[in-house]
Order: structure tokens, then sequence, then C-alpha cells
């Protein structure tokens, strides 16, 4: 039976990749940070099934010491700091975790055991200002975020130990995912949320950002299947993982709020305190390798 291990179990991510991995015959240890109250909302049914155990990012000893006794042949670090805004508010704090968090996990596996299997979540905000369209795997990276710098950092150590160490670190470029599991703070269930408030008179306006910024919006459920598919090839890589097709939050909120038969221009506040610092304008990916390797 292989073991997994996952980083960031309590996230949108790590719960349907446990699933995934359970549906596989995977032994799945999810790693979870220590807190004063539990927060296993996204994996309290799937308890009996996975074997959680606490360890941080922030702290070496932790996760080589859960590689010893668990003894996983695969890692898929999906812990991070991910919410963009907040990486302007807690920078160092988002370097610490999505950034230097990786090199803590590389170190690890270089210092136990370099046959293991690495994946890297890596993201689509590394591109931020587009310097090509759509996006790809060699498209060079312009990140716009204090995340988005620390992603970069996550892609590269990933590849410089793959280079180094010849350890099998792989790198995801995922696109938005998205799924009712997503935290309620990023856009897409900010909105779907507040349509059901508003619908159900809970509710009466829906304060946003910036409406024009374009994404390439995916479902997590699928997308956890590529990051499997990836650490399953010959040899360690980096592949852009996306839709293709980009629509823009004003669309998005035109969908959702038309669906209860709506108009989401009778709701929608523009509100300047969502508005980011620097925005990403255009996310569009090309997943064409990833759809002809994977
Ligand atoms: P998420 O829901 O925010 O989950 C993040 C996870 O990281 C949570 O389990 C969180 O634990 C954990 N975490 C945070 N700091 C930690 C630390 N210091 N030590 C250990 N664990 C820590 O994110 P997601 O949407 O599932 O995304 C998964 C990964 O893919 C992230 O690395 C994200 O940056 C990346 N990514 C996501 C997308 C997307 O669209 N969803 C796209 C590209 C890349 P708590 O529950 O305790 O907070
Ligand atoms: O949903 P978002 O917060 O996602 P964002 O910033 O694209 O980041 C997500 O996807 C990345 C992959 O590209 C991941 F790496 C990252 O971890 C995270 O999962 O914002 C989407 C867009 C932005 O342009 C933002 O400015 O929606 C715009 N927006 C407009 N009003 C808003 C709001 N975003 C949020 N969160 N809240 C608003 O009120």
């Amino acid at each position: 039976m292989p073991t997994a291990l996952i980083t960031g179990i309590t996230g949108q991510d790590g719960s349907y990749l446990a699933e995934l991995l359970l549906s596989k015959d995977y032994q799945v240890i999810g790693m979870a940070r220590r807190s004063s109250t539990v927060n296993y909302e996204r994996i309290n049914h799937l308890l009996d099934d996975i074997n959680v155990v606490q360890g941080d990012l922030h702290d070496q000893g932790s996760l080589l010491a859960i590689l010893e006794e668990h003894k996983p042949t695969e890692v898929y670090n999906l812990a991070a700091q991910s919410f963009v805004p907040a990486s302007w508010s807690q920078a160092v704090l988002t370097a610490e975790v999505t950034a230097l968090g990786v090199t803590r996990m590389l170190e690890a596996i270089r210092l136990f055991d370099r046959s293991i299997k690495f994946y890297q979540a890596s993201s689509s905000e590394m591109f931020g200002k587009v310097l090509e369209v759509p996006q790809k795997e060699d498209t060079p990276f312009y990140p716009r975020s204090p995340y988005g710098v620390a992603k970069v950092y996550g892609h590269w150590i990933s590849i410089n130990y793959r280079e180094s160490y010849d350890i099998f670190a792989t790198s995801g470029i995922l696109f938005n995912h998205e799924s009712p599991r997503r935290g309620l703070e990023f856009v897409t269930r900010k909105i779907t949320d507040a349509v059901a408030r508003i619908k159900l008179g809970l509710a009466s306006e829906l304060r946003l950002g910036n409406l024009d910024s374009r994404r390439d919006w995916g479902f997590a459920g699928d997308y956890v299947e590529a990051m499997w598919l990836m650490l399953q090839q010959e040899k360690a890589d980096n592949y852009v993982i996306g839709t293709g097709e980009t629509y823009s939050v004003r669309e998005f909120c035109e969908n959702a709020f038309g669906f209860v038969d709506l108009d989401y221009k009778d709701y929608v506040v523009q509100d300047p305190r969502f508005y980011r610092p620097a925005e990403v304008d255009l996310l569009i990916s090309d997943p064409s390798k990833a759809r002809e390797e994977l």
C-alpha cells in the first residue's frame, strides 16, 4: 500500500486529494498545524480513514519526524498562507510558510529519503502581470503580490532540489480552482454565499473590489487528480493546469445572481477596501502539455 503525506490536509485541496488517494488504496497521512480549536470541517468525514498528525511548515523538526515515523512514498505540499490579500498584511509570515516552508520540506526529504516523490503546489499567481497570453510552463513570471513572489521561490527551489539532488520534485502550476469547500473569503464563494443570503432575505448587498479582473476558474476535485498524475510520471517536471477559458469577476456575478433570477447590479457595491495594492488583471492557461502528457 503506497503512503502519501499531504500538508494542508485541512484546506480545500487537501480534503479532495485525501478522498482521491483513499479511493486508490493509499494510506493517507495528513499534516495539520496545532491550533487551540480543531478546524477539521473539510475532513470530518474522512477521520476514520486517514491519520492526522501535527506538524508545521515553520518547524523543520516536525517535518523530519513525520517522514521518519510514517515513511511516505509521496509528499504533496499543499500547505501555504494562500489568501493573496493577507500576503500584504502578513508579508513575512507568507514568505516563511509559502516560500521557506517548501525548502524545509525539501530539506527533510533530502536528509531522510531522497527517493520520496514531492509535489509542490505552485500557482498561476506567479504569472502576475502576464508577459504572454495564454500562460504556459515557460512563460516568464512577474508576480504581483508577496504571495506570488513566495510561490515563485517555492517553484524554483523545487526545481533546484530536482537538479541538485536528483529528487523527484514536481511543480504543478495550477490556475484558480474552486468548490463548495472553498474558503468564504475567496471571491467565488464570497459571491455564491452572498447570492444565497440575498435570495433568502438574510442580506441586502455584496461588497466587492475589482470586478474587471479575469480568472481561469476550474473545479478543485478535478485538479487533485492532475496532482496525482504528475507524481505517476517517469520524471519530475512542471505542468500548467487550467481550463483555457477566462471570465471576469463581473461575469461571475452576472451568472451567480442570474441563476436565482436576480440582477447583480442591484446588489453589488464596489468597495475600495477590497482593491489590492497591485492586481493580476488576466489569467488564462494553455494546459496543452498536461493534456498530452498526463
Ligand atoms: P487553503 O484552503 O487555504 O488551505 C491551506 C492549508 O495550508 C490549510 O490546511 C492550512 O491550515 C495550511 N497551513 C497554513 N499555514 C500552515 C503552516 N504554517 N503549517 C502547516 N499548514 C499550514 O488552500 P487550497 O485552496 O486548498 O490550496 C492548496 C495549495 O495550492 C496552497 O498551497 C495554495 O497556495 C495552492 N494553490 C491554490 C490554488 C487555488 O485556486 N485553490 C491555485 C494555485 C495554487 P489551517 O486550516 O490550519 O489554516
Ligand atoms: O478569489 P481570489 O481571492 O483569488 P486569487 O487572488 O486569484 O488567488 C487564488 O488563486 C490563486 C491562483 O491564481 C491561488 F494561488 C491563490 O492561493 C488563491 O487560491 O480573487 C480573485 C479575483 C481577484 O482579481 C480579486 O481582486 O477576484 C477579485 N476580487 C474582487 N472583489 C475579490 C473581491 N477577491 C476577493 N477575495 N474578495 C473580493 O471582495
